[in-house]
Parts: C-alpha cells; structure tokens; sequence
C-alpha cells in the first residue's frame, strides 16, 4: 500500500484538517495568471514562508508545473493527470463534511483501508482513494476492474444518524451524488439501475458498494465504496465486459479531470447524507430506469418477479409481485424487461 503524497495512512493523519499544499493550490488557482507573492501564500495556508517554499517544491515533484521566479511570486501553469490528495481537496466546496483525502498509489480495496479506519474510531470525512485496486470488489463478492490510472476508485466514512434498518439509503444517496455530478460536469444522461449502478446509454459507468457496521438498532459505521469508469477506452475493460461497461470518455468524447469529478461527487455525498432523506428520493426516483418495468430479482433475497414500483422511506425497493402484493427488497440484482 503507497500513499501519495506523503500522507500516512492511519486514523491519526486523517483527524487532520486541509492540508497546506491544498490551501496553497486554491489560493494559486483563484488569481488565474497572475503571480501571488509568497508572503500572500504564507497568510492563506497559514505556515511559514520557509514552509510555503517546502510545500511548492513538494507540488512540483507531484507533478504541478509552477513558475516562481525569485522576487515575483508564484503561478500555476498546470495540473498533473494523476489524482493527487491535495488537488482533490482544493477542488472542494464547503459542505456540511470535512473531506479528508488520501490517495494510494496501489491497494488492494480502498473498502478495506476505510473499514480499518471506521473500526479504530476515525471521524466521518475519510476518503480514500487508490490509482490502482489489486482486489476491487463488487456485491456478493464480484470482482470490480479498476484499471490503474483510468478510472475513480475510492471509498468514503460516514456516520449517518440512520437507523439500520434505513441503511439503504447510503447507497441510494451515493446513487444520487454520483449520477448528478457526472451529469452537471458533462450533461451526460446519467440514470440509476436499482440498487448501485449508475448507467448511461445503456450500459454501467459506476458502481457502489457500501458496507456497515451497526451497533444496536443504529449505524456505528459505513464504508461507501465508489467506483467510476472515467478515461477507459473499450479495450481497458476485459472482453467480458466490452458489451456492458462504458466511461465518460467513451461516451463523452473526454473526461473531466477526475480529480474534479471526485471533488463534485464528495460535496453533493456530503449534502445528500445531511439533509432529509425525503428530497433525496425524490431526486432518486426522477433518474431511476428500474422503477414503473418488470423486474426479476435475485441474489439478496428469494428470487421474485414484479413491477417496480418505487423506493421506499429507507432506500429499499418496492416490488407488487404476481398475486398484487407490495414486497419490501432490501438487497439483490434485478434483471429488466422480464415479461411477467
Ligand atoms: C458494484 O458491484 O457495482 C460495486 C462496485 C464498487 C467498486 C468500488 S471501487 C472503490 C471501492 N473499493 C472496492 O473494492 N469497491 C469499491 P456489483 O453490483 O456487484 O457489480 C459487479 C459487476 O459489475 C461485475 O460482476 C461485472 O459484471 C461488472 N463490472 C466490474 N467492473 C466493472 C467496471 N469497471 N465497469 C463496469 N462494470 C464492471
């Protein structure tokens, strides 16, 4: 497991707030081409200026091209292609979470990182991401392929005041979150295949996998893993999957930086965790395909055909099955289309 650059991976460096190098980088991206004194750098990061001068080196061996010639100041020329913690962070909004973010070079999951975290008391706001995944996971112990360098890998802690049996919101709002902000960068039009696809033009451009930890009848901890095809061409996905998967470029043309597009998709997961579940639904329902057709159901629970009908208070389907009985499924694959 890497860390880059030079975060530590434990709970300790993730109590910490935005990095100074994510606070220089903001300051730097707002004044556009113009050079910003370091003593200006200095007061926005608030470190020293010996510090300032520290963490532009740092900026530059990560890959950001600078242009600081002694006596006038600073400008960022560009941003590097890599994910990198501290460009994440000053890409973000300010939402009711503090991100924290960490970024590996090569993990097995980033679920597994955020998990060890959740489980030693780490406070809501990790997000861990990883450029390559060696053991990526989907439900039900699929394998996810997440080709190094092309897509967006990561997983969040959260600690929603849900009761457990409303966990299903968790991948309902991450849903959401993904769905929307791809749609705002690009005007792709996203959708929602129940319970944790986001599609477009008929095939799976993202993934969620969340997984918690309940104490009692409430949510001690939840992991939200999120998995986004971003610059893959279709020969970075394996055959088997060549017919189903896509990415933002391939059907986009190109792809936003990820580092923006993970940006967005932390704030509006911020925002949907923390307000009411109510708006949230409805937001779910308007971009969702599964509800209103047939559906065959398995996987999760006994498998069931039916028409979907909506999701109910916490997150989970609501299926009229052949005899005209409301089902409530809180787990499962749905097939489409299955005529009944
Ligand atoms: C998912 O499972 O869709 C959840 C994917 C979550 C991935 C993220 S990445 C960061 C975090 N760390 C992890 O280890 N996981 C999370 P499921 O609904 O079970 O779908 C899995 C199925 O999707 C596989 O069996 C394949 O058919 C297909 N698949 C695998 N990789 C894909 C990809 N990159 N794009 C599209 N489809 C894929």
């Amino acid at each position: 497991m890497i860390p880059y650059p030079l975060a530590i991976p434990s709970p300790m460096a993730a109590q910490l707030a935005m990095r100074p190098g994510a606070l220089i980088l903001r300051h730097l991206r707002s004044a556009g081409l113009d050079f910003t004194p370091v003593d200006e750098l200095s007061q926005a990061a608030g470190i020293p200026r010996s510090d300032v001068l520290r963490e532009l080196g740092e900026l530059e061996s990560a890959g950001f091209e600078l242009e600081h010639p002694p006596g006038t100041g600073c400008r960022l020329l560009r941003r590097p292609a890599a994910l990198i913690a501290e460009d994440i962070e000053a890409s973000l909004g300010q939402g009711p979470i503090e991100w924290r973010v960490q970024v590996f070079r090569e993990t097995a999951s980033t679920n597994d990182i955020v998990d060890d975290a959740g489980r030693a008391g780490a406070a809501e706001g990790l997000a861990a991401f990883a450029e390559s995944q060696t053991r990526g996971r989907g439900r039900l112990g699929r394998r996810w392929e997440s080709r190094p360098g092309r897509g967006i890998w990561f997983s969040a802690l959260l600690r929603p005041r849900w009761r457990a049996s409303e966990a299903g919101r968790l991948t309902a709002v991450a849903a959401v979150a993904v769905a929307e902000s791809i749609a705002a960068l690009t005007e792709l039009p996203t959708t929602i295949k129940w319970p944790n696809d986001v599609w477009v033009n008929g095939r799976k451009l993202a993934g969620i996998l969340t997984e918690l930890r309940c104490t009692g009848d409430g949510i001690d901890y939840a992991v939200v893993g999120i998995g986004i095809n971003a610059h893959h061409q279709p020969n970075d996905f394996p055959p088997k999957l060549r017919a189903t998967a896509t990415s933002i470029a391939m059907e986009n043309g190109q792809s936003p930086h990820r580092a923006d597009i993970a940006a967005a998709v932390l704030d509006r997961l911020a925002e949907c965790c923390h307000g009411p579940f109510g708006p949230i639904r409805e937001r779910w329902i308007s971009r969702c395909f599964t509800l209103g057709r047939t559906v065959e159901l398995s996987g999760g629970s006994a498998p069931l055909r039916g028409v979907a009908e909506s999701i109910d208070a916490g997150g989970a389907l609501i299926v009229r099955d052949g005899s005209g009985r409301l089902r409530t499924i809180h787990d499962g694959d749905v097939i489409h289309g299955v005529e009944s």
